[in-house]
């Protein structure tokens, strides 16, 4: 085990490999190179219970979960895993007696952003998870060359780069596995050929021939000797398949495939491509695993005692029918048995309810990249409609089936095909139960349940904000280091002021910590004894960040008429990347920059006000960011946000939340008490009042409160200079087309709120660290180490 490792063989491992690796002695090298050699020493030290984990699988006959996402979202990788294998303490002090700060060595390391957002974080949060837990958990995606892009602002645009994670070596952390290279077919014609016993054959051809190539990564559990594996696939075109793609376009388009997460789709070809990436995901990962289940020899109609494999949001819904076709074409296995266990090994979970993110392939074209799932969607949906017409509505058929005015409807698919569908917090899976999913709750009640999300404890608390775990440490010892239940402890000392006034020490120092980087990167002084006031989060229209703006003006618009104006100081801080076609956020982007210019640079406002617009959001970031927080902002129109996880960090953090009854805020709220998070606005029930009544004005807001047509004309009245473009945008976006979301409505309650807790703030520093307090106890109510032992247990049957 890597814990027994001791100070002396750990440097001479070092040593030995910077040698090794770049013939370079210790105090001549390179962060760089000192990170990538204790990245592989840390490999080293991991490689035989990795080892044993893949190896078991077949040898001990283990059921193992298969957890395939488009995005994972790891971050770094260096201080989990020195801090999971238990050899934190140990390498720090080592390097240090060698002249090496390993906080150089967490600075060159490059985030890993094969992801977007909470989802893809979620992922990475789920695979620390189950090696924490132990359970036999393999994650399952593509290794994408490029991460989600790097943002830039200049002059107050988003500017997007490509973010080059990769060196020249690849990824330390990884090991390309080529002997487990497998093939994937796309293109092409397919028929059925008769053959003995009455059996149909499938005969391809002219079809393209991808190799799959799978780069694996340990995921090493928490102190337990436990190691799982993430396995990316990379495409490469060998020898043998080099006329499949005679010319240098053709072997560009191949390489496109791996290249970047979510291209743009706004063509066909790009539609093309994206699909190819999902099948290319799907059917690398699962041929692997029907072979290593084959090998256990067991029969081919017994894969669910097993297999389970796990669908994150839609993109490998083709998981349902590549299965079904790897049984029959490849095992011979009849379609009635295959498809009782396909049913058996699929789960699927649902992130969104936006009509807009629930995929749509147009069927054409999903029959022109893979014919033979063509042919097996369309059989499933065939029997589907067949099994049900006579037994319930025809629109309940109508709304249910995957293949509709010639689109396949990917969530209609994973759930017909899986036995379990779940939403991610209480109020998303009543959502999905009343309202998105509703026809389906009629045929498949027993498939729906609920998870909770949550995040891994070890990352948000004991890596991004070391200063409060030492605190904690001293307040009820070290055991919540390793059971995050025991911070329930702290609840204890919410009226000692000793403890009170350690804490708030804490954050402003992480204030601080914050404060400086924003003086790098910004050339801004922020003041630390101001609220640091948060939003962090992929910028989108439902979840409101131009409600935080429009209260940011109306504060700016009240010190602008009233300098003596009381007003407990306030630091606004923004961390978000817009999707790069998606034009309405960008726009807000560039208003909260040029806002941000105005503020600053007003003497009039001093420091009473300053906003921020971080740029490049990314885990790194957060970890950075989220301990500095006094108020978590989480204000999306209530029923929109499917879960939220960023909210769980802040809490865990000592933050406040100010927040909508949406998402997780409402668990978060049942863990904390109604006197401890501040809750505003419309609720789920008064949103869809509006909806079905089709009554929501907002021009009469507008008309009749002039508070808020004074923050609203901000936007094109030349108070904020430089946004006449997109100034214009917002105000028609408010006004003329009635303010989807429902600023306008919630406006004057976000702002009592706001306003009730800069007082609080101000006045009773006491009872303001007391609420942050019992936010941390509680905060341990959200690990996803739970979490994944519900899906564990309940939907994948693995021990
Ligand atoms: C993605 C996109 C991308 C382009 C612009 C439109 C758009 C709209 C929605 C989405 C959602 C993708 C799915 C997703 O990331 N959902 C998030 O999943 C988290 C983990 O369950 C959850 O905490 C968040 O509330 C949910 O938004």
């Amino acid at each position: 085990m890597a814990t027994d490792i001791n100070k002396a063989q750990f440097i001479k491992d070092f040593k030995d490999q910077l040698y090794e690796d770049f013939m370079v002695k210790n105090s001549d090298a390179t962060a760089e190179e000192q990170f990538v050699a204790l990245a592989k020493v840390i490999k080293n030290y991991v490689r035989p219970d990795w080892f044993r984990q893949k190896n078991g699988i077949v040898a001990d006959k283990k059921k193992t979960a298969y957890y395939f996402s488009i995005e994972f979202l790891p971050g770094k990788m260096l201080q989990t895993n020195l801090l999971n294998l238990g050899i934190y303490r140990m390498v720090e002090a080592a390097l240090a007696e060698n002249g090496v700060a390993l906080n150089d060595l967490v600075a060159a390391e490059r985030d890993m952003a094969l992801g977007n957002g909470g989802l893809g974080r979620l992922a990475a949060c789920f695979m620390d998870s189950l090696a924490t837990i132990g359970a036999p958990g393999f994650g399952n995606g593509i290794r994408y060359k490029y991460g989600l892009f790097k943002q830039k602002i200049v002059n107050g645009y988003q500017v997007e780069l490509p973010d080059a994670w990769l060196s020249s070596e690849g990824n330390v952390w990884e090991t390309k596995k080529p002997h487990s290279a497998v093939d994937v077919k796309i293109y092409g014609n397919v028929y059925l050929e008769p053959h003995d016993g009455g059996v149909l054959k499938p005969v391809y051809e002219n079809v393209k021939t991808l190799h799959a190539v799978p780069y694996d990564m340990p995921q090493i559990g928490f102190q337990n000797g436990v190691v799982n594996n993430l396995r990316l696939w990379d495409v490469e075109i060998p020898e043998k398949y080099e006329l499949d793609y005679p010319t240098l376009a053709d072997r560009r388009r191949v390489e496109d495939i791996t290249s970047v997460l979510y291209p743009d789709d706004s063509s066909r070809e790009g539609q093309s491509l994206r699909l190819i990436q999902e099948y290319f995901m799907v059917s690398a990962g699962l041929q692997t695993i029907v072979k290593s289940y084959a090998k256990m020899g067991l029969p081919m109609t017994a894969i669910q005692e097993k297999v389970a494999v796990h669908i994150n949001d839609t993109h490998p819904a083709m998981a349902v029918p590549e299965l079904m076709r790897i049984l029959m074409d490849d095992y011979g296995v009849k379609w009635s048995d295959a498809w009782t266990s396909t049913i058996a090994v699929m789960s699927y979970t649902n992130h969104t309810v936006l009509s807009e993110a629930l995929e749509k392939w147009d069927a054409a074209l999903f029959k022109e990249i893979v014919p033979r799932i063509h042919q097996i969607v369309g059989e499933i949906d065939r029997q589907f409609v067949a099994k049900w017409a006579s037994k319930v509505d025809a629109c309940v058929v109508d709304n249910t089936r995957i293949i509709r005015n010639g689109q396949i409807h990917m969530a209609n698919l994973a759930i017909i095909g899986g036995h379990s569908v779940n939403g991610v917090a209480k109020l998303h899976t009543e959502l999905l139960i009343e309202d998105v999913l509703k026809d389906f709750y009629t045929i498949f009640p027993e498939k729906f349940n609920n998870k909770t999300n949550g995040i891994v404890p070890r990352r948000w608390s004991q890596i991004a904000n070391p200063k409060l775990s030492n605190l904690i440490d001293d307040l009820i010892g070290k055991g919540w280091r390793r059971d995050i239940h025991e911070l329930k402890k702290l609840e204890n000392l919410t009226s000692d002021t000793a403890v009170l006034a350690q804490l708030d020490l804490v954050k402003t120092a992480n204030k601080q910590r914050l404060a400086d980087y924003a003086k790098k990167m910004l050339g801004i002084e922020l003041p630390v004894n101001a609220i640091f006031d948060v939003q962090v989060k992929r910028l989108h229209a439902y979840k409101r960040q131009l409600l935080n703006v429009m209260h940011i003006i109306k504060l700016y618009q009240d010190l602008k008429a009233n300098s003596e104006l009381e007003l407990t100081p306030r630091v606004f801080i923004f961390g978000a990347k817009a999707a790069p076609g998606y034009h309405f956020a960008k726009s807000v982007i560039k208003i909260i920059n040029e806002l941000a210019a105005l503020v600053n640079n007003d003497a009039e406002i001093g420091d009473k006000l300053k906003v921020v617009f971080l740029e490049n959001y990314n885990v790194s970031l957060a970890e950075l960011i989220i301990p500095a927080a006094d108020v978590s902002e989480q204000i999306s129109t209530a029923g929109k946000e499917a879960s939220g996880t960023s909210n769980m960090k802040f809490m865990m953090n000592g933050a406040l939340t100010l927040a909508t009854l949406d998402g997780a805020n409402i668990e978060i709220k049942d863990a904390v008490g109604e006197d401890n998070i501040i809750i505003f606005g419309m609720d789920k029930n008064a949103v869809y009042d509006h909806y079905q009544k089709h009554d929501y004005n907002a021009r009469a807001i507008y008309d009749n409160n002039p508070e808020i047509k004074r923050v609203v004309d901000a936007f094109v009245d030349g108070t904020i200079p430089n946004i006449h473009y997109e100034g214009h945008e917002i105000w028609d976006a408010l006004v003329s087309y009635n303010d989807e979301y429902f600023l306008l409505e919630d406006f004057d309650d976000y702002v009592k709120k706001q306003a009730e807790l800069a007082t609080l703030y101000a006045n009773d520093k006491q009872t303001w660290q007391q609420k942050a307090l019992i936010n941390i106890a509680n905060s341990e109510r959200f690990s996803s180490d739970d979490t994944i032992e519900l899906y564990a247990k309940e939907i994948w049957e693995i021990n």
